[in-house]
């Protein structure tokens, strides 16, 4: 895993500077044209989350057409994420490029631990995350300058300590999270202002939403990330495609 080179870091920190945060539209124009001016390529994942849908929004008010989307279409997806999936592009008329998992590695999995082993163990479910969200992830990113991701710090303490624009040594990139400061106020504000379409999960307590069988509403006073892999210790909770 090696460090950023020089050109990554003179780029992370122009980043940094144009994103402004204000504006989210202004931040994806700027983007758009960083891309043209540079060359570079700009993709943004989707899994269709209330921030994820947010950005796709800004992606096409701002006419951001140099930032790809893509998803990861794990397999185990809820049929409100599909659903909404094909609304989204059907509204806004954009391509979301899916990535799926390795078919041999997913029939070995099955075969050899269960079509649900995850819940057994953590390192059979870390490594049921490993072949249906990260190795697509990579694939995804293979030649990518700059990802964009929905991630906001409120989300959880570990995402507290994730900088808007940062090196991703896992993968290479250089990551970026424009919504990282906004709080669930101006998330839904957002929503509402400008007739967003969004999961109708959210509706019944579902805050953070990933694959079926491994995310459950949560109770009154539950932390936002406590519906996911809720069988697990708050320590486990990561599933490889963000270090926190
Ligand atoms: S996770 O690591 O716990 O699964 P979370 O659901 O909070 O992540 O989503 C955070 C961000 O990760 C999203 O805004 C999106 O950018 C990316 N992401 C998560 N899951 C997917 C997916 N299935 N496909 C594409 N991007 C995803
Ligand atoms: Fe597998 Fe659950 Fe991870 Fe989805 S969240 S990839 S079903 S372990």
């Amino acid at each position: 895993m090696s460090a950023p080179t020089p050109e990554n870091q003179e780029l992370i920190h122009s980043l940094e500077l144009l994103l402004s945060n204000s504006d989210l539209q202004a931040d994806m124009e700027a983007l758009n044209q960083l891309a043209i001016d540079q060359k570079l390529n700009i993709c943004f994942s989707t899994s269709f989350g209330v921030e994820d849908q947010i950005l796709t929004d800004a992606i096409k008010a701002a006419n951001a057409q140099q930032i790809r989307l893509f998803t990861l279409d794990t397999g185990r997806l809820f049929p409100e994420t599909y659903n909404l999936w094909a609304r989204t592009v059907k509204r806004y008329g954009i391509d979301i490029q899916a990535y799926y998992p390795s078919q041999e590695q997913v029939e070995s999995y099955v075969t050899e631990y269960g079509i649900n082993a995850f819940y057994e163990s953590v390192p059979l479910r870390k490594a049921c995350c490993h072949i249906r969200k990260v190795e697509p992830l990579k694939r995804a990113l293979a030649n990518a300058h700059i990802w964009i991701s929905g991630l906001r710090a409120e989300q959880s303490s570990n995402r507290q300590t994730v900088n808007k624009v940062e090196w991703d040594s896992s993968f290479q990139v250089i990551k970026c999270q424009p919504l990282l400061s906004w709080t669930a106020q101006q998330v839904w504000d957002y929503v509402h202002l400008n007739n967003v379409s969004y999961n109708t999960l959210h509706d019944s307590s579902f805050p953070s939403i990933g694959c079926a069988p491994c995310t459950r509403a949560v109770r009154e006073g539950e932390d936002f990330r406590s519906g996911r892999w809720w069988w697990e210790d708050n320590s486990q909770k990561e599933c490889g495609l963000h270090r926190s």
